[in-house]
């Protein structure tokens, strides 16, 4: 597995663990309410995320939230490249685009971005082919169906044995596309398509998918695992969070997404200082 991303004109360590800031500009993302729908709240927020320590923002136009209505392309590119090139412009961070849009992959790597998260994993339509031009690395994500309608009823005989075999097949699908594993980023999506136990027992199977020897991507932040365990709505869910973040970090997660940056990194910091900083302690 190589150490190093190449994103666009960025590098990214991944011999060492990273937090991946969310900046969500969808009015309905479900977690803060849409008050961070206007470009400067957004690069507000932006700033405070990478002072924080945030390597990676992930801007996204279209929320995945299960029920949350469809976007057209020419309206996620609206609400998506205005943010990506003022990011680009003002800061010195990896801009990841959050989209399953070939023309918002295109827009966006033209403008600067970084890096392609798809939770669709380049499964629509021209996306396969889309990422491959832009050069940048892409972020494949489980999913099962769309966002609409995947918490019905998802089954499966072996969760984790079956997402590792879908991503192993997108890896494949990615490769003959011409987009080789140095630039690929594999992440199990969870609360897509999964109930919680399928969640928690995905969780607790997360070093299996090392088998496929490429970096993981974990996004747990405020999500209804956490909600369901704690019995807590979304604006409560930090704690739980923070315990998972730490987790994903112990079963080898590379990137973790959240919201909460300041705090996320502060639980990062603890982690790498056990683990491989101890002797500069001495
Ligand atoms: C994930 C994600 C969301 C995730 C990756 C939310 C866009 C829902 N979740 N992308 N996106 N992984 N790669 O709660 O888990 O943030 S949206």
């Amino acid at each position: 597995m190589s150490a190093i991303l190449q994103c666009g004109k960025h590098q990214l360590d991944l011999s060492r663990p990273h937090i991946m800031g969310i900046l969500n500009i969808t009015p309905d993302s479900f977690s803060d309410g849409g008050q961070y729908n206007t470009l400067d709240a957004a690069l507000h927020r932006a700033g405070n995320m990478l002072e924080a320590g945030a390597s990676l923002l992930d801007v996204g136009g279209e929320s995945t939230r299960p029920g949350a209505k469809a976007v057209s392309p020419q309206q996620e590119l609206d609400r998506v490249a205005p943010l990506v090139e003022a990011l680009v412009k003002n800061f010195d961070c990896i801009v990841s685009v959050d989209s399953s849009t070939p023309q918002v992959m295109t827009e966006s790597a033209a403008l600067g971005a970084g890096l392609l998260n798809d939770v669709r994993a380049l499964q629509r339509e021209g996306a396969l082919e889309a990422a491959a031009q832009t050069g940048l690395p892409v972020c494949l994500m489980h999913m099962r169906g769309e966002p609409q309608t995947m918490q019905d009823a998802p089954h499966y005989d072996d969760v984790a044995a079956e997402v590792a075999a879908f991503l192993q097949q997108r890896v494949d699908a990615c490769v003959v596309a011409g987009i080789s594993r140095e630039r690929i980023v594999l992440d199990p999506g969870f609360g897509f398509a999964k109930t919680l136990q399928h969640n928690l027992e995905l969780f607790s199977r997360l070093p299996e998918l090392h088998a496929l020897n490429l970096p993981l991507l974990v996004g747990v932040s405020r999500k209804s695992m956490v909600g369901s365990v704690l019995d807590k709505p979304v604006d409560q869910r930090l704690y739980g969070s923070l315990a998972l973040a730490v987790m994903a970090l112990e079963r080898g997660g590379k990137i973790i997404r959240v919201h909460d940056v300041a705090q996320t990194m502060d639980a990062l910091k603890m982690f790498e200082a056990v683990q491989t900083g101890w002797r500069e302690y001495q």
